[in-house]
C-alpha cells in the first residue's frame, strides 16, 4: 500500500492566480499524516516545476499559455508513469484542472481501457474551436479524448488516451454550448445535478461502477468546484447548487469499498479565494474517505 504524492503548482490553465498554491494548502491540511494513519506508506515526490518563461511565440487567445501547460503536463506524465511502474498509487494535487492532461497521459500508458470519473461542476469538454475563455482547464477532458491541440493530445505518445464510453461526469451544472454538442456526439455519460437530485448519490455511484465494469483501471479526477460552494468556497469558478459535503464523502466511501480506483487527482483548490484553508481541509477529508477512512 504505497501512495506517491505529486504536487502540481499550475495556475496557467485559467486566469485566476492563486491556484498554484493548492498543493501547499493541501499538504498544510495534513494529507500525508491522514494517509499514514490509514496504514499507507506515503512518498511525497514534491512539486512539478512550472515554467514561468513567456515564450516569444505569439500567445494564442484560444489556448492560453499552451507551451507552459504542455511542458508541465509532459513532466507530470513522466512522474505519474514512473510511480505506477513502482507499484505506487499516484495521488496528484493541483493546481488547475489542465494538469489532468498530464496525469491521465501518465496513467493511460498502463491501461488498455482506462475508466475516468470526472467529478466537476463543468464538463471540461471545450476545444480551441468552442472555448469561450481560451482557458485550457476547460478543455482537459476533451484533450484526453483526443480532441484539441496536438501538442496536448499527443503528450506521452498514446493517442487518444481514453474512450468516450469509459468516461462518467458527475456533478455537472455549467456546460457551454459546444460541450453539450460534444456530449451528444460522443455519447458521454453525464450525471448532472438533476440526476444526482433525482437518483441520490448512492445510486449514481452504483450505476457508475456498473457502467465502468469493463475498464481495467479507473482514474478519479476531482475538481473541488464539483462541490457546493458553501462547502468548498476556495475555487476559481464556483457554481451554486453543487454536491454537498456528505454526498461527496458518500461517493468517496463507496469508491473506496469498490477498490476500483487506481489513480486520483484533486484539483482547483485556490487558497487566495478560500476561508482559512477550509477547501484544502475538505479535499483532505475526501482523500481520506477515498482511501478507506470510515466513520465507525
Ligand atoms: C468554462 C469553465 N467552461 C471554460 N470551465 C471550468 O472556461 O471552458 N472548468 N471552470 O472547471
Ligand atoms: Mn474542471
Ligand atoms: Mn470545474
Ligand atoms: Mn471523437
Amino acid at each position: 500500500k504505497n501512495i506517491s504524492l505529486i504536487g502540481v503548482p499550475m495556475d496557467l490553465g485559467q486566469t485566476r492566480r492563486g491556484v498554484d498554491m493548492g498543493p501547499s494548502a493541501i499538504r498544510y491540511a495534513d494529507v500525508t499524516k491522514e494517509l499514514m494513519q490509514l496504514g499507507y506508506t506515503v512518498e511525497d515526490l514534491g512539486d512539478i516545476e512550472i515554467s514561468r518563461f513567456e515564450p516569444s511565440l505569439e500567445q494564442e487567445e484560444n489556448l492560453k499559455n499552451l507551451v507552459q501547460v504542455t511542458d508541465a503536463c509532459s513532466l507530470l506524465a513522466t512522474k505519474v508513469d514512473a510511480a505506477i511502474q513502482d507499484n505506487s498509487f499516484p495521488l496528484v494535487l493541483g493546481g488547475d484542472h489542465s494538469i489532468a492532461i498530464g496525469t491521465i497521459a501518465g496513467v493511460a500508458k498502463h491501461y488498455e481501457n482506462l475508466g475516468v470519473i470526472w467529478f466537476d461542476a463543468h464538463g471540461d469538454l471545450n476545444t480551441p474551436e468552442t472555448t469561450p475563455s481560451g482557458n485550457i482547464h476547460g478543455m482537459s477532458l476533451a484533450i484526453n479524448l483526443g480532441h484539441g491541440h496536438p501538442l496536448l493530445t499527443k503528450i506521452h505518445h498514446k493517442y487518444p488516451k481514453i474512450k468516450p464510453e469509459h468516461v462518467v461526469i458527475i456533478g455537472a451544472r455549467s456546460l457551454d454550448e459546444g460541450e453539450r454538442v460534444f456530449i451528444k456526439e460522443h455519447g458521454i455519460k453525464v450525471y448532472t445535478m438533476h440526476e444526482i437530485d433525482r437518483l441520490g448519490m448512492s445510486r449514481v455511484i452504483d450505476e457508475t461502477m456498473a457502467y465502468l465494469k469493463h475498464t481495467d483501471g479507473v482514474h478519479l479526477s476531482l475538481d473541488l468546484d464539483g462541490l457546493e460552494p458553501h462547502d468548498a468556497p476556495g475555487v476559481g469558478t464556483p457554481v451554486p447548487g453543487g454536491i454537498t459535503y456528505r454526498e461527496g464523502h458518500l461517493a468517496m466511501e463507496m469508491l473506496a469499498a469498490s477498490r476500483m480506483v487506481t489513480s486520483a487527482e484533486f484539483v482547483e483548490v485556490n487558497p487566495i479565494l478560500d476561508e482559512r484553508n477550509r477547501t484544502a481541509v475538505v479535499a483532505v477529508g475526501l482523500i481520506a474517505s477515498l482511501f478507506g477512512q470510515k466513520i465507525l
